[in-house]
């Protein structure tokens, strides 16, 4: 079970409150720390649960549930397994008073794309205006001591949240209020100041157990199961991994094996450790105890050589023997080739600083059909960008960098500055994808824009009559637009499919003008022509839009013409096409 949300929600403090809750029930409170995490004891939640509301139904059971601590939001991403994630469960906390936030999103893109049934934890009740706190109430039992106000205020912030659940495919709703957990996600209003709605949600936890778990009972315990969440570096033991395990055992003096940057590490655990209990702890830096074994589910803290080297989010394997290692290997290099990518493709360059995380971003990528040519962890290098440049001469789109949560060297900066290579930098994986899709989106219109404002767009004229200002050397006469336009330099041609000369100038009022539009008229100039031979009064124009140019504005462009200027279009096409059927086609 694992607790995430967006920065400063509130997930740490609703942990420890909810431990606090528990133990407070309980006299021998068997809750054991560990690192990141804490395990509660199955029967001290339904004991817990049943002291404070009453009768509670519990027709499984489990030995316990590991509430883990996401240290930072992306590090859901790390609790990951061959098709699924370690996290069975988990709660989602959102802060009342600010509703969903980015982290928010991005925790819940996690969780779907997991498929991981979670409880959203409403948290921070307790600031809504003109609450009065009622400390480890249940949540009914708060609610009637409330003014009028305060309920109908923290019904709408529900509300709201329902509203913005749903925009990502969640139907959800007060929990008192859902019949089927399957079908709809639980809100629970919870404080984590001061405890009231915590019996509720750990009511909704062991309801989401009762419903989610049961099955995943039948699974062996005795295969041995870990993932790394982070790679720390710790006083006096150098680079130590806080390490999940989900299944099994995992004792001193065991080789591990782990995904690294150089290949797979295989390791002798030197010792496991989990935090001491506070009234153990005579120095603040003196945190550890060390312990012999560890059994699923646990947090543990794995000291051992090469760690340094470590991806978090690495499995992490038990090597029994030595001919395990060909295999342990085989696996390893196979579970990091499934996100790790190098192809000569056209696509783009994706840097990431977790395997956690990277596979998120390759996923989200994959769904948005963007084209990947190296997916890898580690900052962005001076052959990333060569890469790119590679590429960005196909595809100034895919010849670009996205850089998840790592460094970027100036060097490097500028070398990519000077080949026109774009880096992507951000914190938030989606907000990261949705960045360069916009970027991309918006350089296309850009260009679009571009476009469309070379073509030569169709034009309907009349010669008026009477209107001769000149009859040649040039020509000059008055003209009406009947529809579409005209502007210095088109070219005309007669209804009848005959060339007449580009237009030199238009005058309006004697003044020269760089567009006429339909209805205006104007005077125009025509070298080289001669009125009464080439061109008559009376007579109907056309632009003689250039064949690729109208073939654009019949394809590509056609939404982007006036009603008149497409009608003028088509009549130009088909007196063309009466010459040359293939014309524009
Ligand atoms: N008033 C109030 N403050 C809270 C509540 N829960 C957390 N906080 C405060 O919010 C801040 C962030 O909490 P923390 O648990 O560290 O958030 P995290 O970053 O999600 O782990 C701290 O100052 C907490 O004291 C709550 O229910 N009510
Ligand atoms: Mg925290």
């Amino acid at each position: 079970m694992v607790v995430l949300g967006h920065v400063d929600h509130g997930k740490t403090s609703l942990l420890d409150k909810m431990r606090g809750t528990i133990v407070a029930q309980r006299e021998a409170g068997g809750i054991t720390q560990h690192i990141g995490a804490s395990l509660f004891p199955y029967d001290a939640v339904v004991e817990a649960c049943r002291k404070l509301l009453g009768e509670v139904r519990a027709q499984i059971r489990l030995p316990g549930l590991l509430f883990i601590d996401t240290p930072g939001h992306a590090a859901f991403a790390n609790l990951r397994k061959r098709g699924g994630s370690v996290a069975d469960m988990a709660i989602l906390v959102v802060d009342v008073m600010q509703g969903v936030q980015e982290q928010t999103v991005e925790s819940i893109q996690l969780l779907r794309s997991r498929r991981t049934p979670f409880v959203v934890a409403l948290n921070k009740i307790d600031m809504i205006y003109g609450w009065k706190p009622v400390p480890g109430a249940p949540l009914k039992e708060t609610l009637t001591r409330q003014d009028r106000k305060v309920v109908e205020e923290l019904e709408t912030k529900t509300y709201m949240l329902v509203g913005e659940l749903s925009k990502y495919g969640f139907t959800a709703d007060l929990y008192t209020r859902i019949t089927d957990f399957r079908r709809t996600l639980a809100i629970v209003p919870v404080s984590a100041k001061t405890g009231e709605g915590i019996p509720d949600l750990l009511l909704v936890i062991l309801g989401l157990a009762q419903t989610f778990m049961a099955k995943q009972l039948t699974v062996s315990e005795d295969r041995f199961e870990g993932v790394v969440l982070e790679i720390v570096e710790e006083e006096g033991l150098g680079a130590t991994a806080n390490v999940v395990v989900s299944s099994g055992v995992l004792s001193e003096g065991d080789t591990i094996a782990l995904i690294g940057r150089k290949g797979p590490v295989v390791t002798k655990v030197r010792a496991l450790l989990m935090p001491k209990p506070l009234d153990e702890m005579r120095d603040p830096r003196d945190v550890f105890k060390r312990v012999k074994s560890v059994r699923a589910s646990a947090g543990v803290k794995v000291v051992a050589e090469g760690l340094d080297e470590v991806y978090p989010g690495s499995p992490v394997l038990l090597v029994r023997g030595e001919s395990d290692l060909p295999e342990i290997e085989r696996r390893l290099e196979e579970e990091l080739a499934e996100f790790r990518i190098t192809t000569d493709k056209t696509g783009i360059v994706v840097k990431a600083d977790t395997i956690g995380s990277l596979e998120a971003l390759v996923g989200y990528l994959r769904e948005r059909n963007v084209p990947i040519r190296i997916a890898d962890i580690g900052k962005v290098s001076k052959r990333d960008v060569v890469e790119a440049e590679v590429v960005r001469r196909k595809d100034q789109y895919l010849g670009n960098i996205l850089a998840f949560n790592v460094d970027v060297d100036r060097e490097v900066e500028l070398e990519a500055n000077s080949k026109g290579v774009r880096i992507f930098r951000g914190t938030v994986l989606f907000r990261l994808v949705d960045e360069y899709l916009s970027w991309v989106e918006e350089r296309k219109r850009e260009e679009e824009e571009a476009e469309f404002g070379k073509l030569v767009k169709p034009g309907k004229i009349r010669f008026l009559e009477g209107f001769v200002f000149r009859r040649s050397d040039p020509a000059i006469f008055g003209v009406e637009v009947l529809a579409g336009e005209i502007a210095p330099g088109v070219p005309l041609v007669t209804a009848s499919g005959r060339h007449v000369g580009e237009i030199h100038q238009i005058q309006e009022s004697g003044r020269p003008i760089s567009r006429a539009t339909v209805g205006m008229k104007v005077a125009i100039s025509i070298r080289g022509v001669t009125v009464g031979r080439q061109v008559k009064e009376g007579e109907v124009l056309y632009v003689a839009v250039p064949e690729r140019d109208a073939r654009l504005l019949l394809s590509k462009f056609s939404n982007r013409l006036d009603e008149g200027s497409r009608k003028a279009l088509e009549e130009l096409v088909t007196l063309m096409r009466a010459q040359n059927p293939l014309w524009a086609r």
